[in-house]
């Protein structure tokens, strides 16, 4: 029997105070945005109303306008997890209105199933088509989805027109056992399929399906600059001189990429390079660049678990899906980013750091050590397993007010025995094989601004002996400098020693 049919305004009457609910989607992709919306009226009505209405938000990584923002502006959101990047949720979060749990992306979905973040009460999944057995084929992410629909009292489908049923061909949808009966993640080269192209669901669960017509809410990304086309063209001609080296094989590895303006950047300048051969992504996130790529036989196949692309580009692989249907899939991100595959395929990870220290530490999450940016997304995931990890960023921030290379981080993501590479627009940092002290030398001479060159060895100086030499009422003077006097080459060191 056909699924009831049910507005949206019905199937958010559904969702109560207290409850928590699984969202598709992994980015702006493929998440729910029809229902979400008419929760925060429900919302608005209550609090108006002088009674409570808050809820728990589980999803793949950040949402969109029509679940973080909205949500987080009519102050519904009690809990969320994992990564976003929404503006107003970052100012709820940072004025302590939310309880964000920030985690590795590879372990959302395990830590939902062993019961970390309590109970999901109702998943709203978009898709765009769906079954009367249940048989649910998802849009233009894979998320967390087979587990929050397994782990639900109740589901909602979002039956999104704005997607092509062409969606159907990208996904290949696994959920792993729980220990101690988890078995290898049979994926041997980034392009294998090891699962179904649909989640199959209970369909005693479903409360109803929304049909709707509201296309992703991805963000568009600013146009590479100087600075950005520099890192992009360090980062290429590191992995030129690797390969010629022989540590990277002729055939290449390969690369996961992060969000963002940057790693648009880097991608782009990977993709002109005459040197590196055409490659593969086993990545999260898969943004315009990529798909360019893949068009131009750049990159020859694209294993990701969203496609955080613009509405336009989106269509673009809809309508070509003759074309893109054997070069790209869709997983699960604990599947796109699991630890043991991540190692087994030998990934070349890309991401972007906030600062890093002089050490090898890297913030990617906190400004100035307290307030959340976005979270640490797949970052951590890749990093800690990769062939290599490199680390792009601009040498320095808010018009040179800030350095990106300070003596100790300020808050600390990714440590010294993960990083292996840091890239800025004045150079290249590798780190392979270095001690502590080797490591700061290379850092401050290859990636430090100009500007902060002398101020960062001044401090190196003044540190003494010792595996890692640090002067600890010190170490954070420059992030002290930036808060007090708004600028951090007005630190002096002697009001710190
Ligand atoms: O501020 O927005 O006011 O201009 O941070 O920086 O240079 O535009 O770089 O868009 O690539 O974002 C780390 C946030 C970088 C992102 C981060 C300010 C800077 C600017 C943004 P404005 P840029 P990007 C895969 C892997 C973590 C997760 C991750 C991110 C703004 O890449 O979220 O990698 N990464 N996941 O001015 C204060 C500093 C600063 C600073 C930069 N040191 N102090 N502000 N900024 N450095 C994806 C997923 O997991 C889904």
């Amino acid at each position: 029997m056909a699924f009831k049919r049910i507005s949206a305004a019905e199937a958010a009457s559904y969702v109560k105070h207290g409850y928590n609910i699984g969202l598709s989607g992994f980015t702006p992709a493929g998440t729910a945005k029809a229902v979400t919306p008419e929760i925060a009226k429900i919302a608005e009505a209550e609090h108006a109303a002088g009674r409570p209405f808050q809820i728990g938000v589980f999803t793949g990584a950040s949402t969109g306008e029509a679940t973080d923002g909205i949500l987080s502006r009519v102050k519904a959101i009690r809990y969320r997890a994992p990564y976003t990047t929404n503006p107003d949720f970052r100012k709820a979060v940072n004025n302590g209105e939310i309880a964000y749990n920030d985690l590795h992306l590879s372990q959302m979905a395990q830590e939902l199933r062993y019961g970390f973040m309590g109970k999901v009460n109702i998943a709203i999944i978009e898709a765009c088509d769906v079954t009367d057995d249940g048989k649910v084929y998802l849009t233009a992410a894979g998320g967390i989805v087979p587990t929050i629909a397994r782990l639900a009292d109740h589901i909602i489908i979002e039956l999104n027109a704005a997607h092509s049923l062409a969606a159907k061909c990208l996904h290949d949808v696994y959920e792993p056992l729980d220990p101690p009966y988890r078995m290898e993640i049979p994926i041997h080269k980034p392009s294998d399929r090891i699962g179904l192209p649909y989640v199959q669901i209970d369909p005693k669960k479903v409360l109803g399906v929304v049909e709707c017509n509201i296309p992703d809410q991805a963000r568009s990304f600013t146009a590479p600059d100087p600075v950005t086309d520099k890192i992009g063209q360090n980062v290429a001609e590191f992995l030129e001189n690797d390969m010629h080296r022989g540590i990277i094989p002729s055939t290449f590895l390969p690369l996961q990429s992060g969000v963002g303006n940057i790693a648009n950047a880097v991608l782009g300048a990977l993709g002109r390079s005459e040197h590196i051969p055409a490659f593969q992504m086993y990545t999260e996130v898969l943004q315009d660049s990529v798909v360019g790529l893949i068009r131009q036989g750049r990159i020859k196949f694209g294993s990701t678990c969203s496609l955080t692309v613009t509405n336009d580009c989106l269509k673009g692989i809809y309508d070509d899906i003759e074309f893109f249907k054997d070069k790209l899939v869709l997983r699960q991100s604990e599947i796109s980013n699991n630890p043991g595959v991540i190692r087994r395929l030998g990934v070349i990870s890309i991401n972007t750091a906030l600062e890093a220290d002089i050490y090898g530490n890297v913030n990617s999450t906190h400004v100035t050590g307290t307030k959340m940016m976005n979270g640490i997304g797949g970052s951590g995931d890749f990093t800690r397993n990769a062939y290599i990890s490199i680390f792009t960023c601009p040498s320095v921030a808010k018009e040179g007010k800030i350095s990106a290379i300070v003596p100790m981080v300020s808050h600390a993501d990714h440590t010294e025995h993960d990083v292996n590479i840091i890239v800025t627009e004045q150079g290249i940092a590798d780190l392979r094989g270095k001690s502590p002290v080797q490591r700061a030398e290379t850092i401050i001479e290859n990636c430090a601004h100009p500007d902060y060159k002398n101020i960062l060895w001044d401090y190196v100086h003044s540190a003494g002996k010792g595996q890692t030499p640090h002067t600890l009422s010190a170490s954070l003077a420059m992030h002290d400098t930036f808060l007090k006097k708004g600028d951090m080459r007005l630190v002096d060191w002697k009001d710190y020693m």
